[in-house]
């Protein structure tokens, strides 16, 4: 048996009921099986049983007042994934559908996502299935306090810094790192992602969206195009999506969708700065629904539908994952569709990719496309440690450097093992080999 296939049955045998996690890991590895040949010395180490496997997990109990002066309880935790190539680092997800196969296969991705932003971060993700949505802001505001009361003693700026990622925003980010510095004693860049007045950086708001954008115009760039004038469907409409849809704009692209869990709009004359204006402030003030789109600019809403059966040139996932399905995909190739960069993590089912590689379009997975977001906050760390500011032009000039830089070692990754502008191979092969080879270097820990 081939040592993917034995990790593999190992794993599938030992975490049965994780399938988010069992998904993320079966997609690298196949992705990596190359490598395994070329250097037999990784089986020799076990490095995949090690890689595969958490460095800590914390899981604890959040309980928290309601308006009604009613407990409630939630669970919360923090995945530790790999301290590898620096300290632990990933988002915060609080949605009611997390749980530790969710966090386990996000933590594993952040990992080789962060290899790959050619910066010194570890991997983790962490969160709680509670549930933002009709909760008032004090009542949010408690559960990030209790929620940090545990947290804090696992996470330090040298130790882990969590940051945003689903239902963790802005608001959030605030009222936990008040908590951390309240319970710490200490004044540190602890979380990314902060108020720009209290150490967070110009750009982090923007950086997941922008940087899928500049690695869009990347893979095209290498073919002589570009995204002007091209359709495109964009799925969400939180952080990722908004600003995602705000660089194609700059960029002179036609965005005609946006969704959010309840169903998504059809704009055709395209989605504005005026109309993005108002996606913001129904979304980020009123948290609002997307059906309130199709009421005010009297368009077309689709309830309990996604956007991909919309004609397109390029496609957005910047919801969550497996959201593109199969026929979805078959849907976007036939209407053709030739470009389907990742905003969200692991968006497309397995089934899905593979169509989007055999039809050999332009297809950048998560792991590289929505990278931005966490290379912006390494540079946020940075000037955190230094007692910095950078401007936004220079944060955006360095953003668009690490994604150039990305796309670069993904698009060599795949000539270098004879699959050219095979993204999907591209990207894990080179986010794996930096993590890999930094652990044969340290050893067995
Ligand atoms: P937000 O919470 O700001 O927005 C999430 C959007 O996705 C909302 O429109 C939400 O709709 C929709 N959504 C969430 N869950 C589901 C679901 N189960 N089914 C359908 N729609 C859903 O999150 P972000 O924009 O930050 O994150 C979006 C994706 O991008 C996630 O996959 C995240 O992991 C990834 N990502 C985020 C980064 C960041 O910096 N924020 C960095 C890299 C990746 P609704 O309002 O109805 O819930
Ligand atoms: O999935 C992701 O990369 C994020 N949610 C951002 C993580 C971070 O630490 O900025």
């Amino acid at each position: 048996m081939s040592y993917k296939d034995e990790v593999l049955a190992y794993l599938h045998q030992k975490d049965a009921h994780e399938s988010e996690f069992l998904q993320a890991v079966d997609e690298a590895l196949d992705a990596i099986e190359p490598v395994l040949e070329r250097k037999p010395h990784y089986r020799k180490t076990r490095l995949l049983e090690r890689m595969v496997e958490p460095e800590r997990v914390i899981m604890f109990r959040v309980p928290w007042i309601d308006d009604n002066g009613n407990c409630q309880v939630n669970r919360g935790y923090r995945v530790q994934f790999s301290s590898t190539l620096g300290p632990y680092k990933g988002g915060l997800r609080f949605h009611p559908t997390v749980n530790l196969s969710v966090l386990k296969f996000l933590g594993f991705e952040q990992t080789l996502k962060n290899s790959l932003t050619t910066l010194n971060l570890g991997g983790a993700k962490g969160g709680s299935d509670f549930d933002p949505r009709g909760k008032s802001d004090d009542e949010v505001m408690r559960f990030c306090q209790s929620f940090m009361s545990e947290l804090f003693r696992h996470i330090g700026p040298h130790i882990d810094v969590p940051a945003g990622d689903i239902g963790v925003g802005g608001r959030e980010i605030g009222y936990l790192f008040g908590q951390y510095k309240r319970l710490a004693n200490e004044f540190s860049g602890v979380l990314t992602g902060k108020g720009v007045q209290w150490g967070g950086s110009l750009v982090r708001p923007e950086a997941t969206g922008y940087g899928m954008v500049y690695f869009a115009q990347e893979m095209l760039a290498a073919h002589k195009d570009s995204l002007a004038g091209k359709t495109c469907v964009v799925s969400g409409s939180g952080n990722v999506a908004q600003y995602g849809v705000q660089k194609l704009l700059e960029v002179g692209a036609k965005p005609v969708t946006l969704s959010d869990s309840d169903g998504f709009i059809h704009d055709p004359d395209g989605i504005d700065e005026d109309k993005l204006a108002y996606v913001m402030e129904l979304k980020n003030v009123r948290r609002g629904r997307i059906k309130e789109y199709a009421e005010r600019f009297d368009v077309a809403y689709y309830e309990g539908k996604k956007p991909w059966d919309i004609p397109c040139d390029a496609a957005f996932p910047c919801a969550t994952q497996n959201e593109l399905c199969e026929p979805s995909a078959q849907a976007l190739l036939r209407n053709g569709c030739r470009l389907v960069a990742e905003g969200a993590n692991m968006p497309t089912v397995p089934e899905a990719a593979h169509l989007f590689v055999k039809a050999g379009i332009l297809y950048a997975p998560g792991k590289a496309a929505n990278a931005g977001g966490v290379a912006t906050s390494g540079l946020e760390m940075t000037q955190n440690s230094m007692r910095v500011s950078w401007s936004f032009e220079e944060v955006d000039k360095r953003l668009r450097g690490l994604m150039q830089a990305i796309h670069e070692s993904a698009y060599r990754a795949s000539v270098d093992y004879g699959v050219r502008g095979n993204y999907l191979a591209g990207a894990n092969i080179a986010g794996f080999t930096r993590v890999a080879d930094a652990m044969v270097e340290q050893g067995f820990v």
